[in-house]
Order: structure tokens, then C-alpha cells, then sequence
């Protein structure tokens, strides 16, 4: 009967030793929910910071690019001509900069001529109001075949340049028979092109301008068409006042 009881207690004690261990263990157990939970909202945080900084990274990289295209000549970056430009990247640029590229531009034809440059595709649009692009190059002079000319192409900014962060156009470099300017090819810009060419076309636009199929104006010419925009308009008209064209006026 002792040993019964003996047993008995020994039963119960284990009992609750037992339950202390379920209760204590059951609150290990309540506890790591938690801790599971603090730490897959951290994973999860970090996870969204790093998708939010990859976006960021992606969204805010910029185009600042321009395909080269040539007419007639062949434009290098190096001295002897076998490296040809395809694209020019301006990278990081800020109100007020100004780009310089240095670039060899030579005549692959067969007869003298003049390099007129010129920019068409700007994206957006307006960029082209807030980016100038010139070079030093004398559009009077003419170059011989086979002779190549180290040309600084430069790209200024505006200051007043704002919500363009990325943009690309691209840029023409032509070798013609005629000076920019010289509509009629008597080898001079004179008021015989400004009269006699350029005022009659004055403002006419080429086909499919303003909207797709519809015909020349009657009065288009597009030797007047200096910038390749398909209008003749003011703009052509400043590029025939060119400091650097050979001008003949009375
Ligand atoms: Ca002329
Ligand atoms: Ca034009």
C-alpha cells in the first residue's frame, strides 16, 4: 500500500514536471511566431528597399545619345581614319555645359565639296530648343577627295534647360557639291538665294506635312530645306546668314 502511494506521488510528480515543460516549452513556442513574424517583415522590408532602389536605379538612367549618320563623307575618332563614330554618347551633362568632340570627318568622294551639318529626331521634341549643337569647322571652305579635317563637334546647354533629363537626336554630316545656303550653286550665299529661292518658299512645307499623305505646299522647295525638317521657315533662313558660309552680299 505504501509503495502504492510512493508511486502515486512519483506518478504525479512527474506529471507536473511534465506540464511544466509543455507550459514552458508551449510559451518558447508562443514566443517564436513572433520572432518568425519580427523577422520576415525585416526580410521583407529589405527586400522592397532593394527592388525600390533597383527600380529607382533603372527609371532614373538617362539617354544621352546621338546617332551619326554621313552622307558622302566618312567621320573617325582617330587621326587615321579607321575607327569610324557611329554614336556619341554626351553622358552627364548640366544647365550651362558644354560638350566638346573631337572627331575626323574626311571626303570619301570623288569631287571637292562642302560639309554642311545637321540635326534631325529630337526626343523629345523640345530638347532642341535648350541643346545647341555647332563645330569649328569653316562651312566655306572645301575639302578635296581623299583630305580629312580634325572637326570639334560641341554641344552647349541651356541655363534655362528643366524637365529634360533624357534626350537623343541625331546628326547628319553631308558632303555637297553646294555650300548650305547656296540654292541656286553659283558657289556664292547671296540675296540672289534669299530673293529668288528662299522668300517664294517662304514657310511651305514638304509631303505629308501636317498629317501623313497630304501633298507638298506649291510653293516647296526643299533646296531651301537646309535643316532636313521638311519646312522652310526661319530656321532656314538664320542658317543662310552663316558667318562661316561664303557670303556675298552687296
Ligand atoms: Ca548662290
Ligand atoms: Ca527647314
Amino acid at each position: 500500500m505504501l509503495n502504492d502511494e510512493r508511486n502515486i506521488e512519483i506518478l504525479e510528480e512527474n506529471l507536473n514536471v511534465s506540464h511544466r515543460m509543455i507550459i514552458r516549452r508551449k510559451g518558447v513556442f508562443q514566443k517564436l511566431p513572433r520572432y518568425y513574424g519580427d523577422f520576415t517583415i525585416a526580410f521583407v522590408a529589405a527586400l522592397l528597399a532593394i527592388c525600390i532602389l533597383i527600380f529607382s536605379m533603372t527609371t532614373n538612367s538617362t539617354t544621352r545619345v546621338s546617332a551619326l549618320e554621313t552622307n558622302g563623307v566618312g567621320v573617325y575618332w582617330d587621326s587615321k581614319c579607321s575607327n569610324a563614330v557611329s554614336s556619341i554618347d554626351w553622358s552627364t551633362l548640366v544647365p550651362r555645359s558644354v560638350k566638346n568632340i573631337l572627331v575626323y570627318i574626311r571626303n570619301e568622294g570623288e569631287e571637292p565639296m562642302y560639309l554642311i551639318l545637321s540635326t534631325k529626331n529630337w526626343n523629345p521634341p523640345e530638347a532642341s530648343e535648350y541643346l545647341n549643337l555647332r563645330w569649328n569647322h569653316t562651312e566655306g571652305r572645301q575639302m578635296n577627295p581623299g583630305e580629312d579635317l580634325q572637326i570639334t563637334l560641341t554641344l552647349s546647354v541651356s541655363p534655362y534647360i528643366e524637365g529634360i533629363s533624357s534626350f537623343s537626336f541625331d546628326i547628319i554630316v553631308t558632303g555637297s557639291d553646294r555650300l548650305m545656303g547656296d540654292v541656286n550653286g553659283d558657289g556664292w550665299v547671296d540675296w540672289k538665294d534669299l530673293l529668288l529661292e528662299l522668300f517664294p518658299a517662304y514657310n511651305s512645307h514638304g509631303p505629308g506635312i501636317p498629317s501623313p499623305g497630304d501633298p507638298a505646299s506649291p510653293t516647296w522647295n526643299p533646296n531651301c530645306d537646309f535643316n532636313d525638317d521638311n519646312w522652310v521657315d526661319w530656321k532656314d533662313y538664320l542658317l543662310v546668314f552663316n558667318p562661316n558660309s561664303n557670303q556675298n552680299w552687296p
